[in-house]
């Protein structure tokens, strides 16, 4: 199981879809492997027969998956049908899919057709965002800032301070490419005119850039948002009344954390990272709709300026047990929401 779990991390760009890994095993051999390699692309299981040297080897072996086989017929046919026909003696699997689709029902078929199933339940930290989806009928929600030691975000408002180091900033972009949608408020578009952009590889669903602005005809074109093509959606307070680039999106309503939210749920959006300003992440926070802060921790004090988290009461909130990691003279704080 763990090789299949080893197996699943292989798969990049899956979104909608999970990670997933598969090991069969015969006679303590291992005969076959494979993983979901890209949204679309076969599933896991059937890559590992694929492997196969022989197809009839997967008579009387054991199946290994990282996630229970799905039993709908989706962009492919359903897998517990190939694995039933192919005389598979045994899945074990490392946990039960909680998309409504397949979930119970894939263990139910197999079975039903004389397959023996067995959870082998893992701790891992694959799928966080995709079981969180279905578990929460809501994306998981980052929020990631760098601050120095007096917890400031920049030294002065309304202007833009570099903050943390260049190895905070390649560690961000690995956390940028984890997401579906990146989202900042209208202040950090103005003061910062991020990119937003993940630089450092090719994705093949470049996170969307989001935005929560109050009125769109207000927001300068020049900013560097809109100087590259990956998709950018805007969350106006008011309708637009200019032509756009063919990228932009602007999506008319009121636009609170439980909202947008909402919004994204219905996109099937799985993971959201917050990055920015203090305001829109007070407003999140307080909310209680955010489950994990990456925070980078710069070595400088700048004595004024703005607050990290800021512009909104609330009642204190409680994270577990931080993880922490030296990037050069940074460190990257990482800590998960308490149930
Ligand atoms: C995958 N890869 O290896 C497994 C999946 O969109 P479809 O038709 O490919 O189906 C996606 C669903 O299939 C997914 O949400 C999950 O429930 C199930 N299993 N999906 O993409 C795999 N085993
Ligand atoms: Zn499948």
């Amino acid at each position: 199981m763990k090789l299949a779990f080893e197996e699943a991390k292989k798969g990049i760009n899956t979104w909608t879809n999970p990670q997933v890994g598969a090991v069969i095993v015969k006679n303590d051999q291992i005969l076959g492997q494979g993983h979901h390699a890209t949204f679309g692309h076969e599933h896991a299981e059937i890559n590992a027969f694929k492997s196969l040297k022989n197809i009839d080897d997967a008579k009387n072996a054991t199946l290994y998956v990282t996630l229970e086989p799905c039993s709908h017929f989706g962009k492919t046919p359903p897998c517990v049908q190939k694995i039933a026909e192919l005389g598979v003696k045994k899945v074990v699997i490392g946990q039960i899919d909680p998309n409504p689709l397949v979930s119970g029902k894939g263990v139910k078929y197999l079975q039903e057709h004389g397959v023996e199933v067995e959870e082998q339940l893992i701790s891992s930290e694959l799928n966080r965002s995709y079981n969180y989806f279905y578990k929460n009928n809501r994306p998981l929600v980052t929020v990631k800032y760098a601050m120095t030691l007096d917890g400031k975000i920049n030294k002065n408002d309304g202007q833009r301070s570099i903050v943390s180091n260049q190895a905070t900033f390649e560690d961000s972009q690995q956390l940028r490419s984890q997401q579906q949608v990146i989202l900042i408020g209208e202040n950090t578009l103005k003061i910062d005119d991020p990119a937003l952009t993940v630089r450092d590889r090719k994705m093949l669903f470049p996170p969307i850039r989001a935005v929560v602005v109050r009125d769109i005809n207000q927001i300068s074109l020049d900013l560097k948002i809109f100087q590259t093509d990956e998709p950018i959606w805007l969350f106006s307070e008011k309708k637009n009344r200019r032509t756009l680039p063919k990228n932009v999106e602007v999506i008319v309503g009121e636009w609170t954390p439980e909202n947008i939210l909402n919004y994204l749920t219905a996109q099937k959006v799985q993971a959201v990272l917050v990055e920015g300003g203090s305001f829109l992440q007070a407003k999140f926070l307080s909310a209680g709709l955010v489950e994990k802060l990456v925070i980078y921790l710069a070595n400088k004090i700048y004595g004024s300026g703005l607050p990290a988290v800021w512009g909104v009461d609330f009642d204190p909130l409680d994270f577990a047990k931080p993880t922490v990691e030296s990037l050069a003279d940074n460190l990257k704080i990482t800590t998960w929401r308490k149930d």
